[in-house]
């Protein structure tokens, strides 16, 4: 039997697999948790990232704003299904408290790493880049240096050291809608100085992750290894389909993919994943896990228009990732 290697977390949001289903991720019946124009001055919430806090649930939200642009937004919900915003965004500080907003900022990632909640997101440092900021309380954000150069994107962090070392997964990029991309795998003492880059995976001869691949949520600890989900893109006619796989990382070094699955974990089925600002996109960004009963919820942006919930079991999303491999 697989097991999250982890807290508990009793409140997980989490609803049995619908009966007749037997694909090892599904929708929570409350999707899309989001509705257009969520928040006054923000037309859609997607992307967005979820941690447990006092018992209860905060996120950092992707927010698209009337003129286009993303920012930042926090999020609170007392079940991790209805969540209230906040109507402006999150204001980031350097370490003297000078303001420290970026012009455009998307794709959160936030953890906690012994005790600090560190946020990985996509913004400008003279290109699409990974910002990073830590916060303790969720009322101040400080704003860290980059830990990349542009161009890259779907920066996420390990939940604690490794060898003594914080791990980063990024995806190099270009500056646009990037028809290209692998997962690497970084390191650094300190969470500025980051080297010893590693190509971790490369997108799949599977269809559906031919044309490029990014990490998701941050990795889970399990006894099998670190359970690594992440995005998969396939290029039609009508342009790209975002689904999600899940791979499996040795646990001592996790530069090792131990296991991959060939088939994708979810792909656009329902209407608010086909139709929206982008169709065909599910794009997950964070999980919530159990370590008592291996309940897994996966935040994941659909269309680029709704926030999504999808859930799972860690024993059997190991078990169908260990058997349908491909490397
Ligand atoms: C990627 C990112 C994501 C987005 C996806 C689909 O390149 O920009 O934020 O969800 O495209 O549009």
């Amino acid at each position: 039997m697989v097991k999250i290697i982890g807290e508990a977390l009793p409140n997980i949001p989490f609803e049995p697999r619908p009966a007749g289903m037997d694909a090892p991720v599904w929708r929570h019946s409350g999707n899309p948790l989001t509705k257009r124009n969520p928040v006054k001055g923000v037309a859609r919430i997607f992307n967005s990232c979820v941690v447990p806090w006092e018992g209860a649930f905060v996120g950092v939200f992707r927010g698209e704003k009337l003129n286009g642009v993303p920012e930042l937004y926090f999020g609170r919900s007392a079940d991790g299904v209805s969540w209230d915003f906040d109507d402006t965004p999150i204001d980031l500080r350097d370490e003297h408290g000078v303001p420290a907003n970026p012009a455009y900022s998307y794709d959160p990632r936030v953890i906690r790493v012994e005790g600090v909640y560190y946020g990985v997101w996509c913004t400008d440092g003279g290109g699409a880049t990974l910002g990073m900021a830590r916060t303790t309380d969720f009322k101040t954000f400080t704003r860290m240096e980059n830990p990349t150069l542009p161009f890259n994107r779907n920066g996420v962090l390990f939940p604690r050291r490794v060898n003594g070392m914080y791990k980063l997964l990024s995806r190099p990029s270009d500056s646009g809608h990037t028809p290209f991309g692998d997962i690497y795998i970084s390191e650094s003492p300190d969470l500025i100085y980051w080297g010893k880059h590693r190509h971790l995976m490369g997108k799949g001869a599977p269809w559906w992750q031919n044309l490029k691949i990014g990490a998701g949520p941050a990795p889970i600890e399990t006894t099998e290894g670190w359970l690594m989900l992440f995005h998969g893109v396939t290029n039609t006619c009508n342009g790209f389909v975002y689904s999600m796989g899940g791979a499996i990382l040795d646990i001592v070094d996790p530069t090792k993919v131990l296991y991959r699955s060939e088939n994708f974990l979810l792909t656009p089925e329902e209407e608010y994943e086909e139709r929206g600002f982008v169709p065909n996109v599910v794009f997950p960004c964070a999980a919530l896990t159990d370590a008592d009963t291996g309940r897994i919820a996966i935040y994941y942006g659909a269309a680029d228009t709704y926030v999504g919930l999808a859930l799972a079991e860690v024993d059997e999303l190991v078990r169908v990732i260990k058997e349908t491999t491909r490397l």
